[in-house]
């Protein structure tokens, strides 16, 4: 059978729940076990794995979990569903608790998921009724949504979220998911290449979003980093805007926020181009250049030892003395989650991916600028991903012309 995940080497993955193990025993001054849960079978024909449970298994499969239990040998232990055979036909093959699966996944132990509770119960119990778990408070989603339903289902036992200890390996990225970054990058780049010449033919927001899509996911047929925004004039002042539906606008700015994924790792990348190819509007050509020069004082300033509020207050400050708003923060952090998790208390170190996202919004005058670009920090700055993404007023009308 096909075995999807696993973008990174096995040794990673064992790597990452002994440190899982060891980060959570250190803060809690006692082992205590990890339960993650992968998303079932409904959830996962529309959206990817989720990305805890992915960082520690690399396992696609629907209706898995892992238990890594430290009071137990096997510490490790992924919990797997073979599904009905007659579901076959209706869903394909499911990878269930066997040797192919112990070896694939390079667990110390499979298990069919219906033991899964009381094995989590009887590894809580060794623990004194503890348990950890992942749950974002600030971007809920399907770990949060996990921990309050087993909160449910555990009576008696504490539910620890340990996502504060967890985020201090994710932040971090090594060579192997540095190259699927670039991969995601270079994805995005001819995404955006293949689509700027062809915006002043187009007529609506809805074409040039189906186009980029198109161009990301005919690569490989993954998740995208998320659905993107394509604002033609006032769509681009909302910074979610969901819709893409709207005629875009002659002599108008557009602004796409989007990016690719590979190997589960986002691209994350926003452009604002004229729609008819040239920056002859002489108020969006200020706006532009002035956000831009944001962008480059984002980039220069992001090195080792900076922290959030520092890089802030540098790049914001050329927008806010010219008398606009500051509305969002000029970084995230970028991984497996688009929006990954963090500690925003830790400077900036090699081996964090943030994006770099400058922007003026003037609803009232119809449109929005956004320069979003995404930085690996290095030992002695930062390396810009994107930086072939075309940026400069120059460089994009070139591109423009194809
Ligand atoms: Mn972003």
């Amino acid at each position: 059978m096909i075995i999807r995940g696993l973008a990174l080497p096995l040794t990673t993955y064992r790597r990452r729940r002994a440190q899982a193990s060891r980060l959570i025993s250190k803060a809690h001054e006692r082992p205590i076990p990890l339960l993650l849960i992968g998303c079932d079978e409904h959830r996962l024909r529309t959206t990817r794995q989720d990305p805890w449970f992915d960082y520690y298994t690399g396992c696609a499969e629907p209706e898995a979990a892992l238990l890594i239990d430290p009071h137990q040998t096997p510490h490790d232990t992924l919990f797997l569903d073979a599904g009905d055979p007659a579901r076959i036909v209706w869903d394909g093959k499911r990878l269930g608790p066997d040797a192919q699966a112990k070896r694939v996944h390079g667990v110390h132990a499979v298990a069919p998921h219906h033991d899964l509770l009381a094995r989590v119960q009887t590894a809580a119990k060794h623990a004194g009724h503890r348990l950890a778990m992942c749950t974002r408070d600030r971007e809920p989603g399907f770990q949060a949504e996990q921990f309050a339903l087993w909160k449910k289902k555990l009576r008696g036992i504490t539910l620890i979220n340990v996502e504060p200890q967890l985020v201090h390996q994710r932040m971090y990225k090594d060579a192997n998911e540095i190259r699927w970054f670039h991969q995601a990058m270079d994805i995005t780049r001819k995404g955006l290449l293949a689509t700027l010449p062809r915006i002043p033919k187009l007529k609506m927001e809805c074409e040039v979003a189906s186009e980029l899509v198109m161009h990301y996911r005919k690569v490989a047929y993954g998740p995208l980093a998320f659905p993107p925004i394509v604002g033609s004039g006032i769509g681009g002042a909302t910074l979610h805007y969901p819709h893409n539906d709207q005629p875009l606008q002659r002599g108008r700015p557009l602004l796409m926020d989007s990016g690719a994924t590979a190997g589960g790792y986002c691209a994350d990348v926003t452009r604002t181009v004229p729609q008819n190819g040239t920056f002859n509007n002489k108020r969006f050509k200020e706006i532009y250049e002035l956000v831009l020069h944001c962008n480059a004082l984002g980039r220069k300033h992001a090195r080792p030892g900076v922290t959030r509020e520092e890089l802030n207050a540098v790049a914001w400050k050329p927008i806010i003395d010219a008398g606009f708003i500051r509305h969002h923060g000029l970084s995230h952090h970028i991984g497996l989650d688009v929006h990954d998790p963090a500690d925003y208390s830790v400077p900036l170190a090699p081996g964090m991916v943030i994006s770099n996202e400058p922007g003026v919004y003037l609803p009232d005058e119809g449109f929005g600028v956004r320069i979003e670009d995404d930085l690996l920090i290095t030992a002695t700055g930062c390396d810009e991903l994107t930086r072939r993404i075309p940026k400069t007023v120059a460089d994009i009308e070139a591109a423009m012309r194809g």
